[in-house]
């Protein structure tokens, strides 16, 4: 495989697709982003499901489980986009990936780790958390892999309903009792960091990002990403009458840009270790569900080993 074809290839905006040949390293990065991305989407149902039951009205049920449901749609394209990578060499199928998540050899967002203590963390997370992701997603639209690529233009439409929910939510808390706006302040308190930890280490120390861009996947730097984030989102927190948990946060006005302090990169490395608040009952609860939901699978799969047997037949 003549490797500098394959750069001028992805790097003049083509797309690579299943069959195509490729370097078995950016194969490699493809089956380890897409996959985390997968799991990403999978594990962050589990802190909105916890609010579900507790919904204030039938409306917010209502709104809630679309979009848990959602998520879930999601991870289903990216494990399917995943599983076109499989060639033999690299195990890319659907079991492998999700049991190395199940064993904790495979990371998903660190965003996942935190609880949904409140309603108004279930705003903050459409808010912030969908946010992000989409700040992110937009620019992976465009990536050089055919099926990641049409997977994100699809999410994005979905995780743009969801951010809008999120900011609804809150505005509605804001726009309420000096408890609920106070229930609001607490949540972008506590989601804050977080979100911005979602866009990962600074260019500086992130390994990947390098590769990941020569081959067309990443297209933007971390940093890059984070800072448009932040441009966006403080204003959206001024209109809401909330405060950034920053109190370094500027607007430059000679470069349009807010500036604002170092992130707590200490946590950051602790959740990813597997220490974050909630790391452990994440796994545990996917564990569960897979052990309990096993029948499930099964009968599926006995499902439609019958009906493919019923066509060869006719
Ligand atoms: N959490 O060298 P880099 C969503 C890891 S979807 C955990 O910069 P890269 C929707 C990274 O994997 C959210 N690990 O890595 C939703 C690498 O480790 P490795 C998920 C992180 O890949 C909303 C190491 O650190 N989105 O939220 C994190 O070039 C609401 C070094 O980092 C995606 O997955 C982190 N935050 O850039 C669902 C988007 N950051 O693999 C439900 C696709 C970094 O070498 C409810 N992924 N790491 O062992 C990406 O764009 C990239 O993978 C980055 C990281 C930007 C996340």
């Amino acid at each position: 495989m003549d490797l500098q074809k394959f750069l001028n290839y992805v790097q003049a905006e083509n797309k690579v697709e299943p069959k195509d040949v490729m370097p078995e390293d950016y194969r490699k990065l493809l089956v380890r982003q897409i996959s985390q991305h997968a799991h990403s989407e999978v594990v962050g149902m589990l802190p909105e499901a916890n609010w579900i039951s507790r919904a204030p009205s039938l409306r917010r049920k209502m709104a809630l489980l679309a979009k848990i449901q959602d998520e879930a749609g999601h991870g289903l394209y990216l494990y399917a986009a995943t599983e076109t990578l499989n060639d033999g060499t690299i195990n890319a199928d659907r079991d492998t990936t999700y049991n190395d998540m199940l064993a904790g050899k495979a990371k998903y967002s660190s965003i996942f780790n935190y609880p949904a203590l409140s309603w108004a963390d279930i705003g903050a997370i459409g808010w912030l958390v969908d946010g992000a992701a989409i700040m992110n997603q937009v620019m992976l639209m465009g990536n050089s892999y055919g099926p990641y690529s049409r997977a994100m233009v699809r999410i994005c439409k979905e995780e743009s309903f969801h951010q809008r929910q999120g900011y609804e939510i809150l505005m509605t808390l804001c726009r309420g009792t000096k408890e609920q706006k106070q229930l609001a302040q607490e949540a972008l308190n506590r989601f804050w960091w977080a979100a911005l930890m979602m866009f990962g280490p600074n260019d500086e120390a992130s390994p990947n990002s390098q590769k990941s861009m020569n081959y067309r996947v990443k297209r933007e730097s971390n940093d890059a990403l984070r800072q448009r984030f932040v441009d966006v989102t403080v204003p959206q927190a001024e209109f809401l009458g909330l405060t950034i948990p920053d109190k370094s946060l500027k607007l430059n006005t000679e470069t349009g840009h807010y500036e604002f302090s170092e992130l707590p990169w200490d946590e950051f490395h602790e959740v990813l270790k597997g220490n974050g608040p909630c790391n452990k009952k994440r796994l545990e609860t996917k564990r569960k569900a897979q052990k309990e939901n096993a029948w499930v699978k099964e009968a599926a799969i006995a499902f439609a080993k019958k009906q493919n047997e019923k066509l060869v037949e006719n």
